[in-house]
């Protein structure tokens, strides 16, 4: 039978479970990253679970978010990361080496290998042909150390290219128009794979803008074929040796499929607070901008940025606008410095900031209250740039830098800007200097761990208990990112230390004056109540951060009440015994109110075997079905208390 890209390399991964679409399988993975924010967890807990050095054919540890360094807590992380990536056979990419997904793509991408990554830009990899996946810090701990990945066999989404992109008009375009389609909403399960005679003419850094975010659509992953394109990518990144031809076969069947006619497409945006309310720049123009940034791990390659130095060259940044950039990679850093582009941006009034994840994360360059920020970013959730009621704009950097040029918003095909088109160069300049290998079993034995004293090992699930008698601490809407749930910004610094992080658990609602929802949970908690959060779909959504899972776990939250969950955070919820519940009716969402007391009655017996659960509201005085949509492993992982108990016990 004819297969798709995704099914071939699933084949090939296979480990455990039948691989039929809807069914639980375990995947071998071969590859896996961690970054300093979500690392420093799963580092721990890689500890914890007594896991022996990584298994992987590589896995590489990489500080690109916490840069500020306000206060030891960054520096200390960044240690306690280099010398546990020392010890326990990973790769360890420095700071001030580059963004996580840019210099995996350069450096240790292989067409056709498994990559599982604790950040839910992970799929960046899709466009090297990589099955690359976002999971939570503990599942890519587990798959360091040998264990299987699980993950549900996808439904896969062919997007046929056809035609070719015209001036002005960007790779970004491809996955925003695509986002204006599918949504974010909706597509837990699915994998998108990419094919059609419009593929061809993508470069391998156009792909990866398009995988990366994927992740905006909530799919398991995105994926390209490894063509002539990924060969010359990886022969100019001096690894020929990695290139292998994949594809799908020809006449394999998707379960649904999308067209995009290149030629047609035209300059598109993202407008706050979500990634998917997407616009025409048409409809943009005029608008008045205060401020551009340009980088990420979205828009920061080499090509971007030589379009960007030539759009510059000889020109002013519009007065009114502040214009940064950040290279996605020291790669990318070094060679404009030596071939005179970062000059020319530099000339153009640009302020240069370092390779990393910066604003992207809310790391500085908050925008004015009431002005509207451009960014080739690819998440716009309110109040990501650090400014509460933000109106932030994700772009290309064609219209981006057009806009910074300008002042406004303007159509980048009628800017008057002679968009080059930047040709990959023959030969990356591949230094790996910045990259710190991991020492032999025999010299790990010696080596020394630091550990500042801003890391706090986080602390176990408990064991559920039998029946649960719990309160509503908060009921929430539709969408809920994990950026609500915890914020990043400032707080990201506290990443190491769960009992200060876990103060900041859903601050965006808190009120002046009222307790905090980690204070209302906390006396819950203190009084022996389960805290339970209800939403309504799509919870969860976003970045792959577990701790969204674990410092609720610490404030007594037991379970998760929701319309519907996004896949990561599912996963994450699981794994630190947290009971993600959906309802069997939507509507009995609307019965519940904050507050209400709810019990769930022989809640382990019901997980041991049953697809659903009763749920008293005891306040209303109502009664209604709850569903437990888990697979085998899932309910073995509860019943355990949670991954790190599960692992240690099989
Ligand atoms: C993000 O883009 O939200 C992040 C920061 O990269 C996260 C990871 C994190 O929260 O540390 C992600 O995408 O998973
Ligand atoms: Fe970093 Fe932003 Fe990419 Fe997340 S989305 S990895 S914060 S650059």
């Amino acid at each position: 039978m004819a297969k798709t890209l995704t099914y071939k390399i699933l084949e090939k991964h296979l480990i455990d479970g039948k691989l039929e679409k809807g069914s639980s399988i375990g995947i071998r993975i071969d590859q896996t990253l961690t970054q300093d924010a979500t690392g420093t967890t799963a580092f721990l807990l890689f500890e914890s679970m007594a896991l022996p050095r990584a298994k992987t054919d590589v896995s590489v540890s990489y500080v690109d978010h916490n840069m500020s360094q306000f206060g030891p807590e960054n520096h200390n992380d960044h240690l306690y990361l280099q010398t546990i990536a020392a010890k326990s056979g990973v790769y360890h990419s420095r700071p001030g080496n580059g963004i996580c997904h840019q210099v995996h793509l350069e450096r240790f991408g292989k067409p056709g290998a498994t990559l599982l990554g604790s950040d839910s830009h992970t799929p960046t990899g899709g466009g090297i042909s990589m099955l690359a996946i976002g999971a939570g810090g503990m599942d890519v701990a587990v798959a360091m150390g040998g264990g299987a990945f699980y993950l549900t066999a996808p439904k896969v989404i062919g997007v046929k290219l056809s035609g070719r992109l015209p001036a002005g008009v960007a790779s970004k375009d491809i996955i925003l128009k695509l986002l204006s389609i599918l949504t974010t909403k909706g597509n837990v399960g699915c994998v998108v794979e990419y094919f059609g005679d419009g593929v061809k003419s993508l470069s391998v850094p156009q792909r990866a803008t398009v995988t990366n975010m994927g992740a905006e659509l909530g799919v398991t992953t995105s994926v390209f074929a490894s063509d002539a394109q990924t060969e010359k990518f990886l022969k100019a990144q001096h690894r020929s040796a990695d290139f292998v031809a994949m594809a799908a076969d020809d006449r394999c069947e998707y379960d649904s499929v999308i067209e995009i006619d290149l030629a047609r497409l035209e300059p598109l945006a993202a407008q706050s607070p979500s990634p998917d309310n997407i616009k025409t720049i048409k409809s943009l123009v005029g608008t008045k901008i205060s401020q551009v940034v340009i980088g990420s791990c979205t828009n920061s390659s080499y090509t971007d940025l030589m379009m960007v130095a030539a759009a510059l060259k000889g020109k002013t940044i519009a007065a009114s606008v502040e214009f940064a950039i950040a290279p996605g990679s020291k790669q990318v850093m070094a060679m404009l410095a030596a071939n005179g582009a970062m000059a020319d941006i530099i000339a153009a009034g640009a302020r240069i900031l370092e390779s990393g994840c910066g604003p992207c994360i809310g790391q500085g360059f908050s925008p004015a209250d009431g002005t509207v920020s451009v960014r080739t970013f690819n998440r716009n959730f309110a109040g990501r740039s650090g400014t509460k009621g933000d109106s932030v704009l994700l772009t290309s950097p064609e219209t981006a830098v057009a806009a910074a040029l300008a002042g406004e918003i303007v159509d980048p095909r009628e800017a008057g800007i002679d968009y080059k088109v930047i040709e990959l160069p023959g030969e990356f300049l591949a230094d790996d200097n910045m990259i710190q290998k991991p020492l032999s079993a025999t010299e790990a034995e010696k080596a020394e761990v630091l550990r500042g004293p801003t890391i706090v090992v986080p602390e176990s699930p408990k064991k559920l208990a039998e029946s649960i008698n719990g309160n509503v601490v908060l009921k929430c809407g539709d969408k809920i990112t994990t950026d609500h749930i915890m914020p990043a910004g400032v707080f990201l610094k506290y990443r190491s230390n769960v009992p200060v992080y876990a103060k900041c658990v859903f601050n965006c609602f808190d009120e002046e004056g009222k307790p905090t929802f980690a204070e209302r949970a906390l006396v819950l908690k203190a009084g022996g109540i389960a805290g339970i959060i209800v939403a309504a779909d799509s919870y969860g959504q976003g970045s792959s951060r577990e701790h969204a899972a674990l410092c609720p776990m610490y404030l007594g939250i037991q379970v998760v009440l929701a319309k519907s969950i996004e896949r990561i955070h599912k996963a994450n919820l699981i794994n630190f015994c947290i009971v993600p519940i959906t309802f069997s009716e939507p509507a009995d969402y609307d019965r519940i109110n904050e507050n209400d007391e709810l019990v769930i009655e022989n809640l382990t017996e019901a997980i041991k075997g049953s697809n659903n659960v009763m749920i008293k509201n005891k306040t209303a005085g109502t009664e209604f079905k709850g569903l437990l949509k888990f697979s085998d492993r899932d309910r073995q992982i509860l019943i355990a208390g949670g991954l790190g108990k599960y692992t240690k016990d099989v």
